[in-house]
């Protein structure tokens, strides 16, 4: 049998819909929410399986990796975030380049071009790499829908909506549906809620609610097509902020130095201690030009 593992956001669903389109999805398909990044905890393959792994960070599952590969499982992992040491054994196409996400990595893996891979550009808020301008939307309104804390707070389940788009074949036929305008209607509502924000101390701060949990990526994609960075979006969640961070560099590494992760452009800590917020701010004020 074979194990997909990948991120319910727009970026890990174009590339299921691309993989989909040429080989198939069966099998069995673990997803969830955006920052549910632990997803191998739930791939439990016996001898004769395959695993293909898609858009989450290999760093943060290395030792699960390490287990599949010792006990002789085939592991495909396509990635754009931090690679972390070398697992021996997996098949890793992993590129930390800032101009890729990782269903350009499965475009390039598969060799077909795909506007999937353009609309996942959006979604990852790569927009000024994309040669497909008409996607941006449905990236946005893609991604958009796997942030929040659990599966309740989505309008859709991803894998649900991975399927709804491979079923659709292209991006145009999918811009057609019910599932579109849900989609549409949604954030056009959590996105007028966001824009009431205004920066205070040098970052954004949302409630803890569900409009908030769910804008709060695209929010920060927007935030970030504003100027250099970082840019610092946070959740109040009582005795800790979750962060979302975006910037041209480096943002990864340093949500790492708080307990987070992330890639070069974009970056996040799920707890961040209250108290810690100061020494966060002075980092990336030392980072943002005067
Ligand atoms: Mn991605």
């Amino acid at each position: 049998m074979r194990w997909f593992a990948y991120n319910g956001d727009a970026d890990g669903i174009c590339s299921m819909v691309q993989w989909g389109l040429v080989y198939g999805v069966d099998g069995k398909r673990i997803t969830g929410v955006k920052r549910d990044i632990e997803l191998l905890d739930r791939v439990l393959p016996t001898p004769g399986d395959e695993v293909v792994v898609m858009d989450i960070s290999l760093a943060r599952n290395h030792s699960m990796a390490q287990d599949l590969a010792r006990k002789g499982i085939s592991v495909t992992w396509f990635d754009h975030h931090l690679a972390g040491d070398e697992v021996e054994g997996i098949n890793s196409y992993i590129d930390t380049s800032d101009n890729v996400c990782t269903a350009r990595i499965v475009e390039q893996h598969i060799g077909q071009d795909s506007n999937w891979a353009q609309v996942a550009l959006h979604g990852d808020g790569l927009s000024k790499h994309s040669s497909k301008p008409n996607y941006k939307e449905l990236g946005e309104l893609l991604n958009y829908n796997g942030y929040g804390a659990d599966l309740s707070d989505l309008h859709f389940h991803p894998d649900d909506l991975m399927m709804l788009c491979l079923d659709s074949k292209t991006p145009e036929q999918f811009m057609l549906s019910s599932a579109f305008a849900k989609l549409k209607d949604g954030f056009e509502t959590d996105i007028s809620n966001a824009k009431m924000i205004e920066e205070n101390d040098g970052f954004y701060l949302l409630p803890n609610e569900a409009w908030a949990r769910r804008v709060v990526g695209v929010m920060a994609h927007r935030i970030n097509e504003k100027g250099s960075g970082p840019h610092v979006i946070a959740i109040d969640k009582g005795d800790t902020f979750q962060i979302s961070m975006r910037g041209e560099s480096g943002i990864g590494e340093l949500c790492a130095m708080f307990g987070g992760g992330g890639r070069a452009t974009a970056g996040g800590i799920d707890n961040l201690p209250k108290a810690e917020i100061t020494a966060l701010m002075n980092e990336v004020n030392s980072r943002r030009s005067a």
